[in-house]
């Protein structure tokens, strides 16, 4: 059976123009510095972020810890979302590869940190204080229904980072998905951070890679840390190859999975027993609420993929459905189907 997986922008599988540009690929030791196709991909992005440099990783969670490990050292301290994916979905590698002190404060629904919140949590020189360092945002934010947050709010998070001497790490690893919800170029969402951490492997359709960018100086020294993590990937032109596709070709049509988004969570707030806010979809990201509780989130589970849809698990009564590269709005209108039967069944 094929399945409607709706689980994540993640399960994409690469496009023929990939395939092909992977097996025609010049490579190169990367080590060395002397891929081409990866340094062609790390200009690419630097260039379409607005940064000096950029550096090829193998995942989301590999991007965010270099630069975290790039930016502090151990003992200091990191401000983040309590809802970031930093901080709930990378295995707390900033405390067990680094001894980095996560300082997490709410995420507003909108994905964004309130600047008195941050304020507050900045440590004042007290030896019996950890030394804040950081502070990381996420864009579009994962957990709050793919929100993308604005220039003005980044612009206002950059100039309080500067106003107290602290770095700031933004996980884009949905940035192009925010540009394009908010109509901005994407270096409207990336101007004056330190560093940011975007992902090929996300909406994009790209098999697998992450790239960090920052300024030159940065890049030099995360290179090492990367290094340091068993990072350093050889003849991985293969993977930047499909990469340079994902950026040249993939991201104007993220705008269709922004509207199937929209139309799933239409569909589902209009079926009794579930609840989901089609208002808060500005991207490719909901989340859905089983309100009536008369079979357990397994047995809801179980009973639409048996139909042949599927989904994640978020928490008690809630699960979370992203669109991507493969559904379009047959697909939408299918899982719609399969959703409102497996509900009416139930009543
Ligand atoms: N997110 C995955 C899961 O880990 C939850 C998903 O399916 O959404 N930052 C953000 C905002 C992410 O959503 C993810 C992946 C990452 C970083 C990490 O990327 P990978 O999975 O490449 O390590």
């Amino acid at each position: 059976m094929t399945f409607i997986d709706l689980r994540s922008d993640t399960v994409t599988l690469p496009t023929e123009t990939m395939r092909k540009a992977i097996s025609s690929a010049a490579l190169g030791d990367d080590v060395f510095g002397e891929d081409p196709t990866i340094n062609r991909l790390e200009t690419m992005t630097a260039e379409r972020l607005g940064k000096e440099a950029a550096l090829l990783v193998a995942s989301g969670t590999m991007g965010n810890i270099t630069c975290v490990l790039t930016h502090c050292a151990r003992g200091e301290e990191v401000i983040l979302g309590d809802s970031s994916h930093i901080f709930l979905n990378e295995a707390g590698g900033m405390s067990a590869l680094g001894g980095i002190f996560p300082h997490t404060i709410p995420n507003q629904p909108d994905g964004t940190l309130l600047p008195e919140d941050i304020e507050t949590a900045i440590r004042a020189e007290n030896i019996h204080f950890p030394r804040t360092r950081l502070i990381a945002l996420e864009n579009t934010h994962n957990r709050c229904y793919g929100a993308p947050l604005t220039p003005e709010y980044t612009a206002a998070a950059v100039a309080l980072a500067k106003r107290h001497g602290l770095l700031l790490h933004l996980d884009g690893a949905r940035i192009f998905n925010a540009a394009l919800a908010l109509d901005v170029d994407v270096r409207e969402l990336t101007r004056g951070c330190d560093s940011i951490n975007v992902c090929l492997s996300k909406g994009l359709a790209a098999p697998v890679g992450s790239l960090i960018c920052g300024s030159r100086e940065f890049i030099a020294r995360a290179r090492r840390t990367r290094k340091m993590l068993g990072g350093g990937m050889r003849q991985a032109g293969i993977i930047a190859a499909a990469g340079i596709v994902a950026l040249e070709s993939m991201v104007d049509r993220l705008a269709e999975d922004h509207e199937n988004a929209r139309r799933l969570a239409e569909g589902i707030a209009g079926i009794e027993g579930l609840a989901t806010d089609p208002l808060r979809v500005r991207t490719n990201i909901l989340y859905v609420d089983l309100v009536d509780r008369r079979f357990s989130d397994d047995e809801f589970l179980r009973r639409l993929a048996e139909k042949g849809v599927r989904f994640s698990h978020t928490g008690p009564a809630r699960f979370r459905m992203l669109t991507h590269y493969g559904i379009g709005k047959a697909e939408i209108d299918t899982a719609l189907i399969a959703l409102q039967s497996v509900m009416q069944g139930c009543y």
